[in-house]
């Protein structure tokens, strides 16, 4: 069985619909490593759930970055939601800026301690920080979780949709939804399958998915 291991379910409804029920939640609260890229962040994860589940697992890390505020709140999206809150980061945006461009960017890591090849490959991304979080290759000597598990291959699978925050509206989706609009409609006003199909959280499982399916067969 395939774990998604997190806190939030909401990531989990969307992934159910790629993945079906292969894939079921597993709640830990893996430690997220202070980075401004996500791919370390959730390569780390990763590695630390699948020492916790003993099973294959995939870990999401995710955030919205908006363009004027040099990406703000980015990788600190979950703790700007929960210290401000949603409609606080919204009025910053709106009394700050008058452009008002963000985007969502979404990180799967993929570990399952069998050896496969690590990203980088084709995935979306040319940060060497990342490469080296993920890298398979890397030396024991520097494992940095002094667990022996900073060698474990992660597959890493990015996804970005390119929005703008808005007032909110809306009441489906969760956390920074109904405040991100995305061609005339923000992400709560649409339904689990039009968010999945254009979302930076779809476009990771979809390519997740497809590589998950080769490898399985
Ligand atoms: P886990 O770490 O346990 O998976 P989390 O909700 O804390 O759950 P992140 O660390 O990835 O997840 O934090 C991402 C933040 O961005 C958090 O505030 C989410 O509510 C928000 N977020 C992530 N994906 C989102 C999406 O598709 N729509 C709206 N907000 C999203």
């Amino acid at each position: 069985m395939l774990r998604y291991v997190t806190t939030n379910p909401g990531k989990v409804r969307e992934a159910e619909e790629y993945l079906g029920d292969a894939v079921a939640q597993l709640e830990f609260d893996y430690a997220e490593v202070q980075a401004h890229d996500l791919e370390p962040i959730a390569a780390r994860g990763a590695r630390e759930a699948y020492r916790h589940a003993g099973e294959p697992v995939i870990v999401d890390d995710a955030g919205l970055f908006v363009r004027g505020l040099d990406g703000f709140p980015g990788p600190y999206s979950a703790y700007a939601e929960d210290t401000l809150g949603v409609e606080a980061v919204r009025r910053l945006v709106h009394r700050e800026l008058d452009d008002r461009r963000a985007e969502f960017r979404c990180v799967l890591a993929y570990c399952d301690g069998e050896p496969f090849d690590a990203s980088p490959d084709p995935v979306d991304r040319g940060d060497r920080v990342a490469a080296a979080a993920a890298g398979a290759d890397s030396d024991p000597a520097s494992d940095a979780d002094g667990e022996g598990t900073e060698s474990l291959p992660v597959k890493l699978f990015a996804g970005v949709v390119r929005g703008e925050v808005v007032e909110a509206r809306g009441d489906g989706g969760f956390g920074y939804d109904p405040i991100f609009e995305y061609d005339g409609s923000t992400f709560a006003e649409m339904g689990p399958g039009e968010k999945n199909a254009i979302s930076h959280r779809g476009r990771a499982l979809e390519k997740f998915g497809e590589w998950y399916q080769e490898r399985s067969d």
